[in-house]
C-alpha cells in the first residue's frame, strides 16, 4: 500500500517538474519579448505622448518679503496695481482670438469675491477632488480633480491662449515641480506680512531670472509699499 503512494508521489512530482519547467520557459519569452525593439519604441512614443498631451503653462503669485501669500483665505495687502498687472497678464494673449486659461485650487476659487467670479475673459478652471465642496459651482468653466488631469484635459479644449497657474499654496508646490512649467511672474513685495499661506522656496538651479517686455522692471511703490515684478524662466 505505501509503496502504491510513494510510485504515485514520483509520478506527480515528475509532472511538476515538467509544469515548473515551462513556465520558465515562458516566463523567458515574455521576458525577451517585453524587451524587444519594437516594444521598447512603443513604450517611448507612449511616454512622450503623455509629455506632450499636457500643456505648457506659467506661474503667477506675489509673495512679501516672509514669502507670504494669503491670509485667512484672503489677499494680506491691498495693492491695486498689482491686482491689475496679475489681471493684464492673464488675460491678453498672443493669439488674439483665444482666451487664456487661469487654473486655481478651490480655496483660492473661493477666496475670489462672488462679484469678481468667474474672472472675466478668461477660462476659468478650479482643481478639487470633491466637486461638491466647490462654492458657486455654476460659475465654474471646467473642474478637475488634479493638476495633471488639469493639463491633459485643457490640452485637449483646442484652445491656443495660454495657461496660467494662479495658486494657491498648495497648487504652486504642485505646479513648480511639473517640466511643463515654462515661467514664474513672481511680485516681490518688499515688506513683511502676517500670512498663513506661502509661495515655496525657488530652486534656483531649475528657474533663472530672465525679462520679459511685458513686464515693466522698475520698482513700484502703491500705499507706502515697495514692490517689483520678476519672471524666472525654467531652464
Ligand atoms: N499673482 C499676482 C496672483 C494673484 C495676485 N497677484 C492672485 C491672488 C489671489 C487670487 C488670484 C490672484 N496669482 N501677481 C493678486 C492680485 Cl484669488
Amino acid at each position: 500500500m505505501a509503496h502504491v503512494i510513494v510510485d504515485q508521489l514520483d509520478e506527480i512530482e515528475t509532472k511538476l517538474l515538467g509544469v515548473t519547467g515551462r513556465f520558465e520557459q515562458m516566463q523567458e519569452t515574455l521576458k525577451s519579448k517585453i524587451e524587444s525593439p519594437d516594444i521598447k519604441k512603443y513604450t517611448q512614443q507612449s511616454a512622450s505622448c503623455e509629455q506632450t498631451m499636457k500643456s505648457d503653462f506659467f506661474v503667477i503669485a506675489a509673495a512679501c518679503k516672509n514669502n507670504g501669500i494669503g491670509y485667512l483665505n484672503r489677499l494680506p495687502w491691498k495693492l491695486k496695481k498689482e491686482m491689475a498687472y496679475f489681471n493684464k497678464m492673464t488675460t491678453e494673449s498672443p493669439e488674439l482670438a483665444h482666451k487664456n486659461i487661469v487654473i486655481m485650487g478651490r480655496k483660492t476659487w473661493s477666496s475670489i469675491p462672488p462679484k469678481y467670479r468667474p474672472m472675466k475673459d478668461r477660462t476659468n478652471v478650479v482643481l478639487s477632488r470633491t466637486v461638491s465642496t466647490i462654492e458657486d459651482r455654476d460659475s465654474v468653466d471646467h473642474i478637475f480633480s488634479s493638476l495633471p488631469d488639469a493639463l491633459e484635459g485643457v490640452s485637449q479644449l483646442r484652445n491656443k491662449g495660454q495657461v496660467w497657474v494662479i495658486g494657491g499654496q498648495s497648487i504652486y508646490e504642485e505646479a513648480l515641480r511639473l517640466p511643463q512649467c515654462k515661467r514664474i511672474y513672481l511680485t516681490r513685495i518688499d515688506r513683511e506680512f502676517e500670512c498663513d499661506t506661502f509661495f515655496p522656496e525657488l530652486d534656483e538651479s531649475v528657474y533663472k531670472l530672465t525679462s520679459d517686455p511685458a513686464v515693466p522692471e522698475e520698482e513700484q511703490e502703491e500705499e507706502d509699499v515697495k514692490y517689483r515684478f520678476t519672471v524666472y524662466e525654467r531652464v
